[in-house]
């Protein structure tokens, strides 16, 4: 059975794999595992059919058979369970792969998204001149120690997994911002990703929504 997984019907981006359903539909992709997508409006995400789906009124989710998921890192760990290929079979190397996925979503896109946030939405606040040299300084941070950790590795662990797909993800919404540029090495990181095919398709597929609407939605 096909899994189904939602994304927005119109995205800010317009489809430039900022939106976190482009996880999922990279893990998908790197699994080999077709998929059908269910396309949401705003309105419609804040609805009960959809709340049902996602607590919060989110995307991305995930439906196979009676399974309903939400979570893009939940989504990708459940998916790299189920199919060969994105998690070692080694049992250490297995559990250090799911910490640097958490590590992904709970250490290093939180002050990625926090920067990124202020610089969209609190540009015309008071308080923005004196707040965001804080949060550029937590956001090197981070970057300066994942950078540090990387060094000159080309996964974070080994052969690639659920792991890069996920810091992957989280990095490349970092990109429009420049956080990446001080970091050559992490720049790599991710663009070794992107040339890697299931990338590719997952890209294609989310740009593939907007190429067909009017550039103001
Ligand atoms: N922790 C959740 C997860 O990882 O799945 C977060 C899910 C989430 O933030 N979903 C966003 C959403 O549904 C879309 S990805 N937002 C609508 C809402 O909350 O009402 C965030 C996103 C979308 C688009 C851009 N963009 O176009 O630049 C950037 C980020």
């Amino acid at each position: 059975m096909k899994p189904t997984i939602t994304a927005f019907e119109r995205s800010p981006d317009r489809g430039r794999g900022l939106a976190r359903d482009m996880r999922v539909r990279w893990a998908l992709e790197e699994a080999g595992q077709p998929y059908e997508v269910r396309l949401v409006s705003f309105s419609a995400m804040k609805e009960p059919a959809h709340l049902a789906r996602h607590p919060f009124g989110q995307i991305p989710t995930y439906e196979e058979g009676d399974l309903t998921l939400f979570e893009s890192g939940a989504i990708v760990f459940h998916i790299a369970q189920t199919r060969a290929g994105l998690l070692p079979d080694d049992a250490n190397a297995r559990a250090r792969a799911i910490s640097w996925m958490f590590a992904a979503v709970n250490t290093v896109e939180p002050p990625l998204v926090e920067r990124s946030m202020a610089m969209v939405f609190e540009r015309d606040k008071p308080w923005y001149e004196q707040r965001q040299p804080m949060l550029d300084a937590r956001a090197s941070k981070t970057l300066g120690l994942l950078s540090g950790r990387l060094g000159d590795a080309e996964w974070l662990d080994g052969a690639f997994s659920a792991a890069d797909l996920m810091m992957v993800g989280v990095l490349f919404r970092s990109k429009p911002t420049g956080n990446l540029e001080e970091y050559p090495n992490l720049s790599a990181y991710v663009a070794r990703a992107e040339a890697r095919p299931a990338f590719k398709r997952a890209f294609d597929a989310q740009l593939a929504v907007f190429t067909d609407q009017p550039s103001t939605g």
